[in-house]
């Protein structure tokens, strides 16, 4: 009876969606796991637009808007209570610095937007900080098996100049698309540019394909 299989069906899209994801599980190891041009670093720099903004978690909300079946604006609370996931990852930043073996704690971003439901012409996301930085991905590597919005870090909460309370965590892509301090996901139909991509920066970021500038 495949043939009657709703090819086209929200829920069929979305299984479709995380099967894909799993193409994002690299399990790359040793020589294999410095993407071209990068080197590897052993401290973790912070790299941001030089704002450190002050984040309350009295009033820390993360607000998931645009095409969603119902708009979610979590507290810090209510956030927490979302399944927690443990990841390690590596993470490489387009300034050529690559750091291994992160362990990170928080909660995957399909869980949330799963929450929400997606609309159907859901594509792309675009993620807004406290700093008013954003950033723009597609929603399929946003809501891959890999990626989070990171709580934790070697077992801490993850300090403020790192983002926290709370950033998000995409390792297949440049870092610049891990944005920090995040309050913001918005669910698009198409992709739009966000601060570093309206700034001469790739609108996807491969760094295996090094895709660091939009002339690449
Ligand atoms: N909110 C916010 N997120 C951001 C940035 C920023 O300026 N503001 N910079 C990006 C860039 S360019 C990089 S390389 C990483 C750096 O994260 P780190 O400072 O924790 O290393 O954060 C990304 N996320
Ligand atoms: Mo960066």
């Amino acid at each position: 009876m495949q043939d009657e299989l709703p090819e086209d069906s929200k829920l069929t899209r979305t299984k479709r969606q995380w099967a894909e994801s799993g193409r994002f599980l690299t399990g790359r190891t040793g020589h294999d796991r410095l993407p071209p041009g990068q080197h590897e670093v052993k401290n973790w720099p912070v790299l941001d637009l030089g704002v450190e903004p002050a984040v309350d978690l009295n009033t820390w909300r993360l607000d998931v808007t645009g095409l969603v079946e119902e708009p979610l604006s979590p507290d810090w609370q209510s956030f927490g209570a979302y399944p927690q996931t443990t990841l390690r990852t590596d993470i490489h930043c387009v300034t050529t610095w690559s750091r291994y073996d992160n362990d990170w704690q928080g909660v995957r971003p399909r869980d949330i937007l799963e929450d929400a439901g997606l609309g159907d012409d859901a594509t792309h996301v675009m993620l807004h900080s406290h700093d008013g930085y954003t950033t723009n991905l597609p929603l399929e590597d946003f809501m891959s098996d890999t990626a989070l919005l990171a709580t934790h870090w070697q077992g801490a909460p993850l300090r403020s100049e790192h983002g926290g309370p709370m950033r998000a965590m995409v390792p297949h892509l440049y870092f610049w698309k891990s944005a920090k301090w995040l309050n913001g996901i918005e669910v698009m139909a198409g992709d739009r540019p966000g601060f570093w991509e309206r700034n001469g920066y790739h609108m996807y970021g491969d760094p295996w394909r090094e895709q660091r500038y939009s002339h690449d």
